[in-house]
């Protein structure tokens, strides 16, 4: 019965570092186009994680919140003086205008969540 329970305890941890770590980094990119581009926010993970765009365009982004947690409900892009609440059920769309070329970090506000999008 212990070594059972010793399994499951085992079992339930590589699910964590899994969870956290693997599934994290095997996220993609992906180049933000006109239309705009919507970021699924669930599971303590920004969906692309990796925004890619080019300097001197307006990006539109599509946050479409399904984590009902506090902890989603804001997104803060670093750097770009950027920030907005999200509502869940609903798409909010932030856009930013003609960010210069550079790497910015968006993130929530306890920075859980953690995105990047790279301008060039
Ligand atoms: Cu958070």
């Amino acid at each position: 019965m212990t070594l059972l329970i010793n399994l499951a305890g085992l079992l339930l941890m590589v699910g964590i570092v899994w969870w956290f770590w693997l599934s994290k980094s095997t996220t993609q990119s992906q180049n933000v186009s006109d239309q705009g581009t919507t970021i699924v926010v669930a599971d303590g993970v920004y969906s692309p994680a990796t925004l890619r765009a080019k300097a001197g365009e307006t990006l539109t982004l599509h946050f479409d919140r399904r984590d009902p947690s506090p902890c989603a409900e804001q997104v803060v892009f670093h750097g770009l003086d950027v920030s907005e609440f999200l509502e869940t059920g609903t798409i909010t769309t932030v856009t930013l205008n003609n960010p210069p070329a550079g790497e910015y970090r968006f993130t929530c506000q306890m920075q859980m969540y953690q995105g990047r999008l790279i301008v060039s």
